[in-house]
């Protein structure tokens, strides 16, 4: 019986870390920049936060809802092409309702619940918008405005919305729905595997009534191998230069050696050379510690 119980909590205390959270929370953690922006150190982000102001034709708050919404690749599983999704792709509530959003990034990388088109006198650029580099949670609220309409919730990272995490949000009836929404709505361009590219560039123009595109059914001929011209002209700019050197110096090296052995010649150039070399050491040492004293000052 004691061994029983011993191996219960063993395994129980063991199991414990599966049942605790495995995100990190930011809520409670965010400071107030004004304006609904809250913000924390970790990478939160919160904005058009607005949980008491109600916006113009909503005489009262109708009805006080709470979601979780999961963003991840996970989501996006079951939706073939696709790279990143919501867990919920449509949302619809009664207007005038106060919406507390919970939003959990399963992912590692930065994702958002980003709501666009709300008035602007109460949600700065017409936005509400959560956003934490995953795992975390963050949550925010808003109060919906009154009328039917149909709001795009999209993740705004390069890619996300196309690679899948777009959702719509209707408030009362919405006014339609929005294209390209996982399991919801279609693409606005589909893909068709049954006809060919021309085919499908010839229809894409016939249903966007534009002139049908011209597409060149010529195969490619075989590709060439650029021939790269050899460098036949003998007056090339490197030789023109080095001709004008020498003529410029022939004078003054004949002059100075004038009586020399090969030899003597040779270890004249190498001396000179060496010199050079020293020169342009020194000099640049020099121009360092000018460089440092005028730093210094
Ligand atoms: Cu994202």
């Amino acid at each position: 019986m004691m061994k029983l119980v011993s191996v219960s909590v063993f395994a129980a205390l063991f199991a414990l870390p599966a049942f605790a959270q495995d995100y990190q929370d930011h809520d409670g953690m965010l400071m107030n920049h004004g304006d609904g922006h809250l913000m924390d150190m970790a990478g939160g982000m919160v904005m058009g936060n607005n949980p008491d102001k109600l916006p113009g034709g909503c005489d009262k708050i109708a009805e006080t809802k709470e979601i979780t919404v999961h963003a991840g690749h996970k989501y996006a599983e079951k939706f073939p092409g696709r790279m990143f999704a919501f867990d919920t792709q449509e949302f619809q509530f009664k207007p005038c309702t106060k919406l507390t959003v919970h939003f959990i990034n399963d992912d590692n990388v930065r994702h958002q619940w980003m709501m666009h088109g709300l008035p602007k006198y109460l949600y700065p650029k017409g936005m509400f918008h959560l956003e934490v580099s995953g795992p975390a949670k963050i949550s925010g609220t808003l109060i919906l405005p009154p009328g039917d309409k149909t709001y795009l919730v999209h993740c705004d990272i390069a890619q996300h919305m196309e690679k899948g995490m777009k959702a719509q949000l209707k408030v009362g009836k919405g006014d339609g729905d929005l294209p390209s929404i996982p399991n919801v709505t279609a693409n606005i361009v589909t893909d068709d595997y049954t006809i060919t590219l021309p085919e499908l560039l010839a229809k894409a123009h016939e249903e966007a009534n534009l002139p049908a595109p011209i597409v060149d059914a010529t195969p490619p001929a075989a590709v060439k191998t650029p021939v790269i011209p050899e460098e036949n002209n003998s007056f090339s700019g490197v030789t023109v230069i080095g001709l004008a050197l020498g003529l410029l110096l022939a004078p003054f090296l004949a002059r100075k050696f004038k009586g020399m052995t090969p030899t003597e010649v040779l270890a004249y150039l190498l001396d000179s050379s060496n010199a050079m070399i020293e020169w342009v050491i020194t000099t640049g040492q020099h121009l360092v510690k000018i460089i440092q004293t005028a730093l210094e000052k």
